[in-house]
């Protein structure tokens, strides 16, 4: 028994400690993944705590079992009845007070624990997460947003503050155990500290960040990367963040932007003519592709708010004088308010962007839907040699930009993505 004391008293004496300590990143095990914040070290300890009271337990019930079933087992023909003993005080003590203290241990450890983990320092880096089917989106302090990874910064202690569109969904990150449901109709909160610095120039150096309540069709879908950044890098990287956008080229813009803002729409939206839980912006039910279908007029609509039921093509939506001056304020609007008219055989399962993508980024996505066949089917681009010319021009752009912010003396430069 002074074994599993051993095990308890620096248990608990992490976790009380546990606010103020470093983490270091520990390997993982047979029962673990990597832990890498400083959250991992006590919860670990006492998941192995409570693990070795399962061992000893288990040896103890099945060593006695099987030592009886030996010993006791019947020898002959003619069984002799005696009658066995009734109690005895001092055994019956034992096994009654030795399991209570170890569980009111237990019990301290999950509730020193869980207190911490409710507890985010007031100092924390918040960030505000939006889950919705089938993605996360992370909005930083300056306006910054990012769908495809979670990047914090080093040994602060990150709050994240949640909410979702839709459905209920989970954040689980296991390298840095913590885990909180995300629930519809409220804010739940979700706090870890971690040192392990990710090599921002290795997009392949990161930690895992999952969906862990089913949350539909492409709940398997919603794993993005977690990436913890030294301070200087956090900054460069929220800062280009906030403004990527600004930095394209107009005529860049639907190819360097484009494919990166239809990963958003990617969990329902393919560019094959497959529909998946929304229209394909390929060519589907013999109409052509996205564009065509829109600006053309063929697409078939039935119902949706602004909807008259007599009427069921685009043509007669989108015109001078209908609902639509262009098509391209359609797809504006689909985009915005897709409640507004919905598309023949869907139902109205997307969610609005509006105040996530701007002007810029609808034009982007306009953009790739007019020159669909230049991407290939997983929505990046195929002219290579293109991307890499536009990069130079982005390059110059972000030390135009970044001189013009020295010489304003402006050192915090943001706006809206
Ligand atoms: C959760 C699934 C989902 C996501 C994510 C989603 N959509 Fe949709 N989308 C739908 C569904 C369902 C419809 C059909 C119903 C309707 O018209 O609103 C639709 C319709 C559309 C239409 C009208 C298509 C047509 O043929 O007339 C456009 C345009 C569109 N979405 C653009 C986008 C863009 C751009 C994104 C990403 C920024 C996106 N969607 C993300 C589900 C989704
Ligand atoms: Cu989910």
């Amino acid at each position: 028994m002074s074994g599993l004391l051993l095990h308890v008293i620096p248990a608990a004496a992490s976790m009380l400690a546990s606010a103020t300590e470093t983490s270091t990143v520990t390997p993982a095990n047979f029962w673990m993944p990597e832990g890498a914040s400083i959250q991992a070290g006590p919860i670990d300890a006492v998941f192995q705590f409570i693990n070795v009271v399962n061992y000893i337990s288990f040896a103890l019930v099945v060593v006695v079992m099987l030592w009886f079933c030996i010993r006791y087992r019947q020898r002959g023909k003619n069984v002799e009845f005696m009658d066995g003993p009734e109690h005895n005080t001092a055994l019956e003590i034992t096994w009654t007070v030795i399991p209570t203290i170890i569980l009111i241990v237990m019990f301290f450890l999950g509730f020193i624990g869980y207190l911490d983990l409710q507890t985010p320092p007031k100092n924390s880096y918040d960030i505000k997460v939006t889950a919705k089917q089938w993605q996360w989106e992370f909005e930083y302090p300056n306006g910054a947003k990012s769908v495809t990874e979670l990047v914090v910064p080093a040994g602060k202690p990150v709050r994240l503050i949640m909410r979702s569109e839709d459905v209920l969904h989970s954040l689980f990150i296991p390298d840095f155990r913590v885990k909180q449901d995300v629930v519809p109709g409220r804010y739940t909160y979700l706090w870890f500290q971690s040192d392990a610095v990710n090599d921002p120039d290795d997009p392949t150096d990161f930690r895992w960040l999952f969906c862990t309540e089913y949350c539909g069709d492409e709940h398997w879908n919603m794993n993005v990367h977690v990436r913890v950044f030294e301070d200087e890098a956090f900054n460069t990287w929220t800062k280009e963040q906030a403004r990527w956008l600004d930095v394209i080229d107009d005529e860049d813009l639907y190819f360097m932007a484009g494919p990166k803002i239809y990963a958003r729409c990617a969990s329902c939206h393919t560019l094959d003519g497959l529909d998946k839980s929304g229209p394909s912006w390929g060519p589907r039910d013999g109409m052509g592709d996205l564009w065509q279908r829109v600006s053309e007029g063929t697409g078939k609509i039935a119902g949706g708010r602004k909807a008259d039921p007599g009427i069921t093509t685009l043509e007669d939506y989108i015109g001078d004088g209908k609902l639509y001056g262009t098509p391209e304020d359609y797809i504006r609007s689909s985009i915005y308010d897709p409640g507004a008219l919905l598309v023949s055989g869907f139902n109205n399962g997307m969610a609005t962007f509006q105040g996530q993508l701007n002007d810029r980024a609808i034009d982007a996505l306009i953009g790739m839907m007019q020159n669909l066949d230049e991407f290939n089917a997983d929505g990046t681009f195929k002219d290579e040699e293109r991307i890499k010319e536009a990069e130079e021009r982005i390059k110059k752009n972000k030390e135009a930009a970044a001189e013009a912010a020295a010489a304003a003396g402006v050192t915090n430069v943001a706006s809206s993505g």
